[in-house]
């Protein structure tokens, strides 16, 4: 009896761990692919074996990248329930899929971090870039989603405990223009987002919803984020978001707020004036404020981020680490640009084939496949640094017994933690530190890091996290140390990020 009770607890725990390390908000427990099987994406094509479209197709998958590149989609993606995708495992600049949009309708427990969706002009008329219509318990992390022909990201129905972090979700296409409903009662958290160019709802948010540490710029005359608008009862958290108007911006940041819908607000900051100088102040708390909701003086009980930064720090937080990251392609770069153009620049966009936006799917540089002896999708220079046997397909297993398989492991070191994590750590830093943090991601994103070989058992073996936090990582006290200047002998003030990576205090 006693030993039943001790296994239960034990599996309790196990189940217990995030996502991934930086993994926030009301999805921050999705269990992925992790209790099925490894697919291992090894080519571009928009189906067939080996395809991403196969890989997500059913479910208790982990599904990684053997190539890089643009995935042309014909029809619409959908994805099975327990599937992560880890799209940061990709070579080159990373994945994106171009020409429709995807559905996680019913994708419970979904992971999805570091890829691109662009769905464009040429997507079923009507749909959306990302659909959620039901399901329950999702993530997703860097994701770069434009040109949703519908909405862009929308969320809706009986969907429970979703979070959408670190993300860009932008561009929504003429003549619809929408970021995206967020309207379930089952819970949505949305954490250091970039809301950009798109005509209205960034979002319309309906039901509960947290809503922290978001950059909303040029929205237009439709409305930035707009608080529900029907009988149902909302309950919002707001707190410490940026909202900067644009040259199609016209109305005020919040708008539609009615008896239903009850926020609790703090903090966050308004630049209406197009200016060019990024000068927003403080929007006090008043209900005309927030477009005529109510504003209760208690904060909801969601699961919040480990650190919430202020609103001028989580604006540079986001412009710097927002989207699919590891590497910027042009449409994300564009983009943070237009932020920092602080209301000038910006635009309505019916086709991204035409200028400003001139997309080409064949920009992504597919970089170079690596040697993997085993074919189990972890480079053999990686296992060797994990301890993990090159020649034994052993993605599945958990050689650390961290609760991550060693795929999760891997893909997990090549980003480090962002968020929550790292937020908190910079904040305990010294303001030498904090300065490095400020660096545009293009700036640092040149000293990128690199493989070696495998003769020193502690050399980090595969790229560092690109952005301003790049400069602050390594492997503590290894030879393959990269950090800043100021942290040139690490050993003894490493602090451990996840397994691999170590960020210098
Ligand atoms: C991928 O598509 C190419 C071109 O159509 C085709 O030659 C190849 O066989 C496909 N690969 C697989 C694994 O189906
Ligand atoms: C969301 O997750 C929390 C915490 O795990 C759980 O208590 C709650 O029931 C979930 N909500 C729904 C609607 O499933
Ligand atoms: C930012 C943006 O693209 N805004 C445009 C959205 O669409 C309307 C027309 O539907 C334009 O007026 C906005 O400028």
């Amino acid at each position: 009896m006693k030993t039943v009770i001790m296994l239960a607890a034990l599996t309790g725990s196990a189940m217990a761990i995030p996502a991934f390390p930086g993994a926030e908000g009301m999805g921050a427990q999705a269990t992925g692919g992790r209790a099925g099987t490894h697919y291992l994406v090894t080519n571009l094509n928009d189906s067939g074996s080996g395809s991403l479209r196969d890989a997500v197709s059913k479910t208790d998958r982990i599904v990684s990248f053997a190539v890089g590149g643009t995935i042309v989609i014909d029809s619409r993606i959908v994805v099975s329930a327990r599937v992560t995708i880890l799209g940061q495992t990709a070579p080159g600049d990373g994945i994106a899929t171009y020409g429709n949009g995807w559905s996680f309708s019913n994708a419970h427990q979904s992971i999805v971090r570091y890829i691109r969706i662009r769905m464009g002009k040429g997507g079923d008329s009507g749909k959306d870039a990302i659909t959620i219509a039901d399901g329950d318990t999702m993530i997703f992390d860097h994701v770069s989603v434009t040109w949703g022909r519908d909405e862009t990201f929308s969320i809706n129905g009986a969907a429970n405990n979703i979070t959408i972090q670190n993300s860009i979700i932008g561009q929504g296409l003429e003549t619809h223009s929408c970021g995206g409903l967020m309207q379930t009662d089952g819970g949505i958290s949305l954490f250091r987002n970039l809301y950009i160019d798109n005509k209205t709802r960034n979002p319309k948010v309906k039901g509960i919803n947290d809503f922290t540490n978001n950059v909303v710029y040029n929205w237009g005359g439709g409305g930035g984020y707009i608080a529900g608008d029907s009988d149902g009862q909302s309950r919002a958290n707001i707190i410490n978001n940026y909202f900067i108007s644009g040259p199609s911006t016209s109305v005020t940041a919040f708008t539609r707020g009615n008896a239903n819908f009850q926020g609790y607000v703090k903090d966050n900051y308004y630049d209406p004036n197009q200016n060019g100088v990024l000068d927003g102040t403080i929007l006090g708390p008043a209900s005309s404020n927030y477009g005529g909701m109510v504003i209760v003086t208690s904060k909801f009980d969601y699961p919040a981020p480990a650190n919430i930064m202020s609103a001028p720090d989580a604006l540079t937080y986001v412009l710097a680490n927002v989207g699919c990251s590891k590497v910027r392609d042009a449409t994300d770069k564009r983009l943070v640009q237009e932020v920092q153009s602080w209301g000038k620049s910006g635009q309505l966009i019916s086709d991204e084939t035409a200028s400003p936006m001139s997309y080409s799917s064949g920009a992504l540089n597919g970089g170079t496949k690596w040697v993997d002896t085993d074919g189990d999708g972890i480079p053999d220079a990686a296992e060797i640094a994990m301890g993990t046997d090159p020649n034994v397909a052993d993605s599945m297993q958990d050689k650390n017994g961290n609760g991550y398989k060693n795929i999760e492991d891997w893909a997990n070191s090549l980003v480090g933690s962002t968020g929550g994590t790292t937020t908190t750590t910079t904040k305990t830093t010294t303001t030498t530190t904090t300065s490095k943090t400020t660096t545009p991601a293009t700036t640092t994103s040149k000293t990128t890091t690199t493989s070696t070989t495998t003769t020193t058992s502690k050399m980090i073996t595969t790229a560092a996290p690109t952005g301003s936090l790049q400069t602050q990582w390594g492997q503590c006290g290894g030879t393959g140390w990269t950090g800043p200047t100021g942290c040139a002998t690490p050993a003894t003030t490493c602090s451990s990020i996840n397994p691999y990576y170590y960020q210098c205090l």
